[in-house]
């Protein structure tokens, strides 16, 4: 690489299959990457380069993966900041594809693709269905969202590149769904698994046997989902359900994604994507231990992101159906969905996973906070099964609540509401709902 760089370079390309490459050689190929990746970064985007000046530290200094903490941290703040298109590496005219995440606050976080970006993504996603037991020639009704979110799209192009049949239905119209899944036979559905539920749901309520489908596999990610929900809604579709994940900021759908094979957390693809965890002091922590889930990217041409923060919170764990790419346990929550309730911290998906081991209630909940007095309260409002005796829900909810009493070391309310009564998942469920303000 010469010291003048064209505006525009491609990243270094594989020599071998990185799916089958031992961990040295995967490595060796993750450092030329990450150097491109830096020095393409500080060469072209404004922001990284100031923050690289301000630490101290040049494209030269990265001689192995270990330099990768020398570098700065990213934020969503950082990405807001330059709204609209202020990180973008490459001019517009390279630039083929835009999406945004909304996230719950402010402005959106907008990404770009160059064509170069787009073909990686649909390769990491056919990879990622090829994982997921897929094979080309099958249907796959994709009811992740078109549009500025990055699950319809770009799962669409991988559908297509794996030899698939793409069914392009995008979020909503549950009823629809239903009968597009009876009509067109698929074998694979790609949805949020909060969404695969409403449609498990619609199934028996239209009387049908929701079982007894054509769908073989699942590949359900864009939220956190516990292993008891896995199990939930395998049982009612009989099918395997897989993990999926990305984010936009990284690229979208397809950073990882879990092995039907092994059900053991989604495999990041790391000849794409470095994966670090890092503690609440910003230190990077050794494998196995708990942390947020950091990324630097590796081929990205458009944008590439240094060291960026999901909030994500999990650990890093070896290979297993991919020995050399290493593992995330599956993501049960992030550091801004976390509730601190009276100094106890707690996640939706824990009450997900004791709500679900519990008979007769069922993965319909929301979880209300309120103040009486200067006292934080929650409330998990839940149904249950349809047809059981007010006396038995009203057993489940005591069960539920000590439950989490001794587990999570707090005290919840727990109501039972009418079944049908809480708003039903069309992509990302909202389970929060924080009325503190408003009293
Ligand atoms: O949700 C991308 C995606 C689309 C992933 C379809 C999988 C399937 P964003 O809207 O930017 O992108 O949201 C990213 O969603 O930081 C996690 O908090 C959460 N998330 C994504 N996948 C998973 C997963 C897409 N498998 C944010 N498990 C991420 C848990 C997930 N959380």
């Amino acid at each position: 690489m010469t010291d003048i760089l064209p505006v525009r370079v491609a990243p270094p390309a594989a020599s071998a299959d990185p799916e089958t490459m031992d961990r040295a050689s995967l490595q060796a190929l993750q450092l030329e990457r990450l150097q491109w990746t830096v020095r393409h970064a500080y060469e072209n985007v404004p922001l990284y380069r100031a923050k690289f000046d301000a630490a101290g530290i040049a494209p030269g200094d990265i001689r192995s993966l270990a330099d990768v903490e020398r570098l700065p941290f990213t934020t969503k703040e950082d990405l807001r900041g330059a709204y609209p298109f202020g990180m973008f590496a490459v001019p517009m005219d390279e630039v083929r594809r835009i999406h945004a995440s909304s996230g719950t606050t402010g402005r959106p976080t907008v990404v770009g693709y160059t064509q170069g970006d787009l073909d990686r993504w649909a390769e990491l996603i056919a990879r990622s269905l090829r994982a997921a037991g897929v094979q080309p020639g099958w249907k796959v009704h994709n009811a992740y969202g078109y549009g500025l979110f990055t699950g319809g799209l770009g799962a669409h192009a991988g559908i297509e590149r794996l030899g698939c049949v793409v069914i392009p239905v995008s979020g909503g119209q549950t009823a629809r769904q239903v009968q597009l899944i009876r009509d067109f036979e698929p074998d694979v559905i790609m949805c949020t698994p909060s969404y695969l539920l409403t449609i498990a749901d619609a199934f028996e309520e239209q009387g049908l046997d929701a079982r007894a489908t054509s769908l073989k596999v699942a590949i359900c990610g864009a939220e956190p989902w516990t292993n008891e929900m896995r199990r939930e809604l395998e049982r009612r579709m009989d099918l395997k359900a897989v993990d999926i994940y990305g984010l936009s900021e990284v690229m979208g759908p397809g950073v990882g994604q879990e092995a039907v094979a092994t059900q053991d957390g989604p495999h990041i693809w790391e000849d794409h994507f470095l994966p670090e965890v890092i503690d609440d002091d910003l230190q990077h922590v050794a494998d196995g231990e708990r942390g947020e889930l950091v990324f630097t990217t590796l081929t990205k041409e458009a944008f590439p992101v240094i060291r960026y923060r999901t909030r994500d919170l999990t650990r890093l764990m070896p290979g297993s159906a991919f020995p050399a790419m290493r593992r995330i346990e599956k993501i049960t929550g992030r550091n801004d969905d976390m509730i601190i309730l009276r100094g106890v911290n707690l996640f939706p998906t824990q009450i997900e996973e004791i709500a679900l081991e519990i008979e007769h209630l069922t993965p319909h909940f929301v979880l209300e906070l309120t103040k009486r007095g200067r006292m934080d309260e929650l409330t998990v409002k839940i149904e249950c099964t349809p047809g059981i005796e007010r006396a038995t829900s009203e057993a489940a909810a005591q069960i539920l609540q000590a439950r989490v009493k001794e587990r999570i070391g707090t005290t919840i309310g727990v109501e039972i509401v009418p079944t049908g009564s809480l708003p039903r998942s069309e992509g990302k469920y909202k389970r929060v709902y924080d009325l503190r303000a408003r009293e």
